[in-house]
């Protein structure tokens, strides 16, 4: 699947995986964190365990300085991947689901802008997990079709965006809606 910027005919491939998103190889992996920064469950736990103490020091650090009060949602920041495949974590913080607001411009806003920062730290290879779908309960059609949307029509020098499925479903779900 292409998408990306049309000035420099630079181009961008949505690749599908399913598994673990911290046995994925990529140049920045994105972390589906918590305004805290500080760790969580899910995929954010998985991030932490297999980055090791240095991705909690980087996090630490950061809310000691330049984020006092926290990621504010739909924001991305980066810190070392520590022990993992990658060279940067970049974590954001998607919108819990909401039945009376519509928070999708959120959760689009958590993709496109962790996918400004790759292009800003010269990431060309990223991964993603499916933000918000997991403790932040949004129902996973909805959550592939945002990611899906946000990440096939975003401007950026990122040559390979992975979508990591957790599952067999989620794996079904993203490819039917990359082929749409
Ligand atoms: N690799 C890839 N995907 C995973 C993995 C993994 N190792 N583990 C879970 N998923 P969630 P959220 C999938 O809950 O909804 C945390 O506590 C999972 O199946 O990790 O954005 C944070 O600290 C689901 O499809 O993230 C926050 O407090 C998707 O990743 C909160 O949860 C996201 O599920 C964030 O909630």
């Amino acid at each position: 699947v292409r998408g990306g910027r049309d000035d420099d005919q630079a181009t961008t491939s949505i690749r599908v995986v399913r598994g673990d998103i911290t046995a994925v190889h990529a140049d920045a992996i994105i972390n589906a964190a918590n305004s805290s920064l500080l760790g969580g469950g899910g995929v954010d736990g998985a991030i932490h365990r297999a980055g090791g103490p240095a991705v909690l020091d980087a996090c630490k650090t950061l809310r000691a300085t330049t984020l006092p009060d926290g990621l504010a949602v739909g924001a991305a920041v980066a810190t070392t991947a520590g022990n993992l495949p990658a060279q940067w974590i970049i974590h954001t913080v998607g919108p819990r689901h909401s039945t009376t607001e519509d928070r999708t411009d959120l959760l689009r806003s958590a993709y496109t802008r962790s996918l400004t920062l790759a292009d800003s730290l010269g990431a060309r290879t990223v991964a993603f997990p499916l933000i918000s779908a997991g403790a932040y309960g949004w129902p996973r059609h909805d959550a592939v079709n945002v990611a899906v949307d946000a990440v096939t029509t975003a401007t950026t020098d990122v040559d390979v965006v992975t979508l990591v499925a957790y599952d067999d479903e989620t794996a079904t779900l993203i490819r039917r809606a990359l082929t749409r």
